[in-house]
């Protein structure tokens, strides 16, 4: 198949997500155009059946805010003529859900282009629920050749919050196990843990459903108990809060900001627990990550992170904002290395099984076909 893509391409799940499954469907051998404002943060420009297709805007004076939508929906338009595209494929639904709209409408007349939207979280939780963009998110939504959701929360949520009544399939995201697996040596942590210290990692974009400085107070905890450091990866507006904390809690020492990582699966196995404190998360990838690399996730109940993580059987699951309980969780699993190894072992495994390419991407292709075939 010819399929276009567009998500949000610099940071942030649905950005990586779409980008991982433009790949796994490059290796497949689909076809894959990517239509986005820049290059994916993670996408292999050099790899077969790759396209990529950037979106222009102009910026007249007399623009206060650029048309991004209007620029996006002609490029995919352009794309979907030139290049012949069966479906395209958008992540986030605002605004690429109305561009794709938009697009299918001015390719009317020389082909049909059915388009999907992928719900990944805040497009519904948190930015669709503002009163300036509802209307227009469940329109678009709504007008969607196919509809797909992150986790059965986020399926629930949709319908609850936006009234949807069209068929949304879950497909939850996936990791490729291949690329992201254990290193039970962890001989690249020394550069972070020079004296043996064990890692926390937190992999986010620092917004503030993030709760990046939860993560600062738990190291401060921790650090009463167990010889341990804190790797920050990732960047955004909690970063410069959550160094302050680091100071003001005088573990600023202990905490590692790295910044914008292109390569986590690279880093992820170092570490022995993920943080993952997020006010909201609709599935939390980073947590699938982090189990796929035998890291464990200390998380919080909230969302979809229940249908990735078993409280007590592969990561722990704590309330948002309980930092007692979730350091305690983590000296738990740095101070006992038998528990560390059973969580590790049953997180990897459920990766696997559950949530590898191999079980995912057939989901997304098959969704392809019925959504090419209901259009004919
Ligand atoms: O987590 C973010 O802030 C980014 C956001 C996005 O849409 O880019 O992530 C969402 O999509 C990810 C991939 O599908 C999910 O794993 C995250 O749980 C979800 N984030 C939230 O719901 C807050």
């Amino acid at each position: 198949m010819k399929v276009g893509i567009t998500c949000y391409p610099t940071y942030g799940g649905s950005g990586i997500v779409a980008t991982e499954l433009g790949m796994e469907l490059a290796a497949r051998g689909h076809d894959v155009h990517f239509i986005t404002y820049a290059n994916p943060i993670r996408l292999d420009l050099d790899s077969p059946r790759i396209h990529y297709h950037e979106v222009e805007v102009s910026n007249y004076p007399l623009f206060q805010y650029p048309p991004y939508c209007l620029a996006l929906a002609s490029r995919m338009a352009e794309v979907a003529e030139s290049y012949q595209l069966d479906v395209l494929h958008v992540h986030y639904a605002i605004p690429h859900s109305i561009a794709a709209m938009l697009a299918q409408q001015m390719v009317a007349k020389v082909r049909r282009l059915p388009y999907i939207t992928t719900l990944h979280g805040t497009d519904i939780t948190l930015v669709g629920v503002d009163p300036s963009y509802f209307p227009i998110t469940k329109f678009s939504i709504e007008q969607s050749n196919g509809i797909t959701a992150i986790s059965d929360y986020l399926r629930a949520e949709t319908v609850e919050v936006f009234g949807v009544q069209n068929e949304i399939r879950v497909i939850k995201n996936f990791v490729n196990c291949d690329l992201y697996h254990p290193d039970n040596e962890k001989k690249g942590a020394a550069q972070y843990a020079p004296n043996g210290e064990k890692l926390l990692l937190h992999l986010s974009n620092f917004r503030p459903v993030k709760r990046p400085l939860d993560c600062i107070r738990i190291l401060a905890e921790v650090r009463k108990h167990v010889p341990a450091r804190l790797l920050m990866a990732g960047d955004g507006p909690e970063r410069g809060p959550a160094e302050q904390l680091a100071r003001k809690l005088k573990v600023e020492q202990d905490v590692l900001f790295l910044g914008k990582q292109s390569h986590v699966e690279r880093l992820i196995p170092l570490a022995h627990v993920l943080l993952m404190p997020s006010e909201m998360e609709s599935f939390g990838l980073a947590a699938l990550e982090a189990m796929a690399c035998s890291v464990v996730p200390v998380a919080t109940r909230v969302g979809g992170v229940g249908e990735l993580v078993t409280d007590g059987e592969d990561g722990y699951l704590e309330a948002v904002g309980d930092i007692e309980a979730q350091a305690a969780r983590v000296v738990a699993l740095l101070s006992d290395d038998a528990l560390h190894w059973r969580l590790a072992k049953a997180g990897r495994w459920n990766a696997g099984e559950r949530f590898c390419t191999d079980r995912i991407i057939p989901q997304y292709e098959q969704h392809y076909r019925d959504v090419v075939d209901a259009a004919v």
